[in-house]
């Protein structure tokens, strides 16, 4: 039925394809134009579209595998050496026959049905179909995982395809004192809007994999800034779901008290569909039982006035008016878009303080934590694998694994453990620890984010992504959603950000943050669906030439 004759705009160009020809150009004056929409240019194409193009037979999941893979080759091998991408599924293409003939013959099963996803590295997908789950670690590679990580099993029963791992800085970055977006499997991950520059992290590659189109959506996972500052650099939408909201079952651990799973994507729209997906209880996270029975649909959020007679709060103090925290050009493009909240309809309370923000500047309550959790989780996982060839089944053998193995784990500039070594010292869970935790709870919910919205009477607070942001939700386990909010402009002098990475430099994105109450994901979707719809500021700048992958859907299709 489809397949048969195409027809295929690119750019001007207007080619009637029949059984595979292109024919004479003639015969295209025939073509009923209007009724045969362009093919989405897969830098930028939302899931809806592709959804649209798959329901109307223009193309297959089929097509949209062969382009992403050929995508991912430009860059990841012969181009500017994103290292975006650690692996690729070669059980995809088979997978995405399937839900092809089934879209055909039964029709969809989700909004995600026949989409590819990208998966950080950390999160786990069964061996039998040939990808490794490794945190970017050798002392994982070949490792047999028990099962799906639960988010995966969600993915799957929905029809996505997952398409590959990403890149991330080892362990989510908590092996040392090291650069963002280098692991010893995948190397140095750079992003996309300037050569070399500071991809974040740890979902670093989820984050360049999504800003130039290698994946048509990805997820990472956040334990303190993990989601929303890859986001942030490259000029992206992502949620940071509240704990316990998306199940970290099969997910390599930092914390229970901390992780959680979330989309790294284009817009608001598109994280909005994956949330819808890979929320819900997971009898295989006990801290998913917590959350509330029904899991909204997050798609009916999305309207352009969310904002209309919503009080929005600005933190300022220690988050805006510490110096150096924040430099110029972030903190006037944040200004600027308090204006726009205005504009949006929204009462902005300003300042709007954390009484529990100075305490959070100074507190180590969280790394008190973050070290026991590490230790008792990280072992669990080693000891649950099937196999693991490298002999590696604890904190302590990992430590010894990477100084018995440093020309993989321990390059020049990229040697240091420390985080290991102090995560090992820990004698597990006690009354430092449980003291510690509650003092996290109490500074970033009692005291923190809740008190302010109670005191203020607001829906929702607002701060750039950069700086401290991240700290006071990563402490509660509340949630955060991120949206592009600006550029650096092109006369930025570049900064050292590693041995082998810049930030900032000229071009490189930065990005707006939305925080809220436990479970509060819904409204901070709306608002940054309206705030995102009024400035569309990921479209005003691209990624540097050489790294935009050029294969598109045309290039693939019928071959
Ligand atoms: C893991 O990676 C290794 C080395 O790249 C590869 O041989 C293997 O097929 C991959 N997949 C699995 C499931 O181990
Ligand atoms: C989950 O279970 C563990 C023990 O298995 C327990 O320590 C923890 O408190 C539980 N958490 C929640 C949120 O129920
Ligand atoms: C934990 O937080 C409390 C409350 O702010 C503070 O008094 C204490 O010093 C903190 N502990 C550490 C280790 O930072
Ligand atoms: C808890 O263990 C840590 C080491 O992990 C230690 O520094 C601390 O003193 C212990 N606290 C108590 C109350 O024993
Ligand atoms: C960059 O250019 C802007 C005007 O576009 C100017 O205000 C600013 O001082 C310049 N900064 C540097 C570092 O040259
Ligand atoms: C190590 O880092 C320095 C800068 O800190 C850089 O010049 C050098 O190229 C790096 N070497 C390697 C092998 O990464
Ligand atoms: C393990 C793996 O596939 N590593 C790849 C990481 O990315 C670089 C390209 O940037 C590839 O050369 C590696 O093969």
């Amino acid at each position: 039925m489809f397949g048969i004759t195409r027809w295929v705009c690119i750019g001007c160009w207007v080619t009637l394809t029949v059984n595979g020809f292109v024919q004479p150009q003639s015969r295209v004056e025939t073509v009923e134009l209007k009724k045969q929409p362009a093919l989405p240019d897969l830098y930028e194409a939302s899931v809806l579209e592709l959804q649209e193009g798959l329901d109307a037979g223009l193309f297959t999941s089929v097509d949209l595998i062969k382009a992403y893979f050929a995508r991912i080759d430009e860059v990841n091998l012969k181009g500017p050496e994103l290292r975006a991408v650690i692996e690729t599924n070669p059980s995809a293409l088979a997978q995405a026959a399937a839900l092809d003939y089934e879209r055909k013959t039964s029709g969809k099963r989700s909004l995600m049905h026949g989409i590819p996803i990208l998966l950080k590295d950390n999160i786990a997908t069964v061996a039998e179909e040939g990808m490794n789950t490794t945190a970017g670690s050798f002392s994982l590679l070949s490792s047999v995982v028990p099962d799906d990580a639960g988010v995966v099993k969600r993915l799957r029963k929905a029809g996505a395809i997952i398409l590959g791992k990403a890149n991330l800085s080892e362990f989510a970055h908590f092996r040392g004192n090291l650069a963002s977006g280098w692991s010893g499997r995948g190397g140095q991950c750079t992003a996309a809007y300037f050569p070399g520059s500071d991809p974040c992290g740890s979902s670093s590659g989820s984050g360049v994999a999504a800003s130039i189109g290698l994946a048509a959506v990805t997820l990472g996972s956040e334990t303190d800034g993990s989601i929303t500052c890859p986001s942030s650099q490259n000029n992206l939408a992502g949620i940071k779901p509240t704990v316990g909201l998306t199940s970290r079952a099969g997910v390599i651990p930092i914390s229970q008290n901390q992780d959680t799973v979330g989309p790294i994507v284009r817009s608001i729209s598109d994280a909005a569909i994956v949330l819808s997906v890979i929320a819900g209880k997971d009898p295989n996270d006990n801290f998913t039982l917590a959350q509330p029975n029904v899991v909204p649909n997050y798609i009916k959020a999305l309207k352009k006035d969310a904002l209309v007679g919503k009080r929005i709060g600005v933190p300022r103090k220690v988050f805006l008016d510490v110096p150096d925290i924040i430099d110029e050009t972030v903190a006037a493009a944040f200004e600027t878009a308090l204006t726009t909240i205005k504009e949006l309809g929204a009462t902005v309370v300003d300042p709007a303080d954390l009484p529990s923000a100075e305490e959070i500047l100074t507190s180590n309550n969280e790394t008190i934590v973050l070290d026991v959790d590490f230790k008792v989780q990280l072992n669990e996982w080693y000891e649950s694998l099937l196999e693991n060839p490298s002999g590696v089944r604890s904190l302590a053998d990992l430590i010894a694994f990477n100084d018995a193995n440093p020309e993989l784990e321990e390059p020049t500039n990229f040697t240091d453990q420390s985080e290991l070594i102090e995560s090992e010292a820990t004698t597990g869970f006690n009354a430092t620890y449980f003291q510690a935790l509650a003092f996290d709870h109490d500074l970033g919910r009692t005291r923190g984010i809740d008190a302010t919205l109670q005191e203020f009477n607001l829906d929702a607070l607002l701060l750039p992504a950069p700086g401290l942001t991240t700290v006071p939700a990563a402490i509660a386990g509340y949630p955060i959603v991120t949206v592009p909010l600006g550029f650096y402009p092109d006369n930025t002098t570049t900064q050292s950000a590693g041995p082998l990475t810049v930030y900032p430099a000229p071009g490189v994105p930065f990005g707006l943050s939305f925080l809220g109450t436990a479970f509060s994901e819904f409204d901070l979707i709306g608002f940054a669906f309206a705030y995102e719809q009024k400035t569309q500021t990921r479209l005003a700048r691209k990624a540097f030439p050489a790294a935009i992958p050029s294969t598109q859907l045309a290039d693939v299709i019928g071959k």
